[in-house]
């Protein structure tokens, strides 16, 4: 508390993963653990839905409107960037945010559709310069898993298929600052996981420099 913290930035904590991976659920507890030891913590996702562009989205999610694929993804892109201000604004004084889905997402739900033009490198270069994570989560979790966990809902992505080839994406994206979590194992053992993660995360943004592009 007190003068010191102000000077102290928070923590970018992304959660990514397949559909029903348990993102939502982990994510959730994670920032109910950190405000209970005294962390500022906030729980944002993305796509956010409440924006002008964020109802364009929803819209196109329910398949109430039809859109071309690249235009979308340009859409779901400048949907982070309108929020990198606020997101910036939140970490430089000190507010840890723990993020459901980013622009991992982005690249792996467009790339899976594997359209003519949108490849891998097209689909990362709108989001080239958005403030990166400090730490990945990845929820892994089999495709079977997740549709035995009451199958996927309505919305335009929640295709076995399509699914598949998310986990493929996401999985060339794994780098060495990914933690990649089985997602199959009980919800308070992978919440153990995630949070001893989490807090050595928050110690070193602490110590470290402010968050920039
Ligand atoms: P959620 O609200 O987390 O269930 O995400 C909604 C759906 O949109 C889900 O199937 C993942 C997908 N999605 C999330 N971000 C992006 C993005 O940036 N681009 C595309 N094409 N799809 C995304
Ligand atoms: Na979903
Ligand atoms: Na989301």
């Amino acid at each position: 508390a007190g003068a010191s913290q102000a000077s102290q930035r928070g923590a970018f904590i992304l959660f990514e993963g397949v559909d029903r991976c348990g993102k939502t659920t982990q994510s959730r507890r994670l920032v109910e653990h950190l405000q209970a030891v005294g962390v500022d913590a906030e729980l944002w996702r993305f796509p956010d839905r409440t924006t002008a562009i964020g109802r364009m989205i929803d819209a196109y999610l329910s398949c109430k409107a039809e859109a071309d694929d690249a235009a979308m993804h340009l859409l779901f892109s400048a949907n982070r960037w309108e929020k990198r201000a606020a997101l910036l604004a939140a970490l430089a004084a000190g507010r840890t945010l723990v993020v459901d889905r980013y622009a991992y997402s982005g690249v792996a739900f467009t790339a899976a559709k594997r359209l003519p033009g949108l490849d891998l490198a097209w689909c990362q270069a709108p989001d080239r310069g958005l403030p990166a994570p400090d730490a990945i989560i990845y929820l892994e979790l089999s495709i079977e898993d997740a549709m035995a966990r009451g199958g996927f809902g309505g919305e335009r992505y929640e295709r076995e298929e399509l699914q598949r080839e998310v986990a493929r994406q996401f999985m060339a994206m794994r780098d060495g600052a990914w933690h990649v979590l089985d997602a199959s194992q009980s919800e308070g053992a992978l919440h153990t996981q995630v949070r001893n993660i989490a807090e050595d995360v928050v110690d070193r943004c602490r110590a470290g420099p402010r968050v920039g592009t």
